[in-house]
């Protein structure tokens, strides 16, 4: 059977890069085909995915002659068809790994829309701004209450989707300088995830483009 990931452009797809990195890291075979959404070609390529998908976005995983769509449901079917092990056995921890993923699905924090992943890209940043500190600082505290309870080395003990599902975050905050003398559980869990293989892979293709200028970043 064919499968085929319709992925997004490398330096400016957080959601084609988390269902990306779920079936890496359960290494599930799969072709990718980039498909870029942005001028001039954008809305001929969206056309093309609207003909799979009715989501009518990126990612798409086609699977012989089924298609899935949203990054949610490919991370869940890489898990499911792959090792099993990126979602805790227990019940609970279960339930607190989704609590996270759905909370990254359902917008996170303020935060993305305006530090944008294609900002981690830029040569030249800018200064986080005092109210992207305070929503940095709201993560960063959950993050260290989750590796607290769990122990570590990740989000629920084991590497999850969880932890998958925040790289984009951590790296387009992660590449702004933070002050993460607080967090030092935090510090640790991002140089584990940024040292990934998988995370490698992906970031040193991405760092190879040309950077995606937005015009809000200022
Ligand atoms: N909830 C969707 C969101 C996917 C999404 O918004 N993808 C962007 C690219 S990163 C897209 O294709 N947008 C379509 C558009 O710009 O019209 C998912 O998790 O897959």
């Amino acid at each position: 059977m064919s499968r085929v990931l319709y992925s997004g452009t490398k330096n400016a797809s957080t959601w084609a890069f988390r269902a990306w990195l779920a079936l890496r890291e359960q290494e599930v075979q799969f072709e990718e085909v980039v498909v870029d959404i942005r001028r001039p070609q954008r809305f001929q390529n969206l056309q093309r995915i609207g003909e799979l998908s009715p989501a009518r976005s990126v990612p798409v995983l086609e699977e012989g002659d089924i298609i899935i769509f949203d990054s949610l449901a490919i991370m869940e079917y890489a898990n499911d068809i792959g090792s099993g092990e990126l979602l805790p056995q227990d019940p609970l921890m279960r339930a607190r790994a989704r609590a996270m993923l759905s909370w990254q699905h359902s917008g996170l924090s303020g935060l993305c829309p305006r530090l944008s992943f294609e900002s981690a890209f830029y040569p030249d940043k800018r200064l986080m701004t005092p109210e992207e500190e305070m929503d940095a600082e709201r993560l960063f505290a959950a993050w260290e209450g989750e590796l607290e309870q769990s122990g570590g080395p990740y989000l629920m003990g084991a590497l999850s989707l969880a932890d998958l599902a925040f790289v984009p975050t951590v790296i387009r905050i992660f590449s702004h300088a933070p002050n993460l003398q607080p967090w030092p559980l935090t510090k640790q869990w991002i140089d584990r995830l940024l040292a990934r293989d998988s995370v490698k892979e992906w970031m040193s293709e991405a760092t190879e483009l040309p950077p995606v200028v937005l015009s809000d970043y200022r």
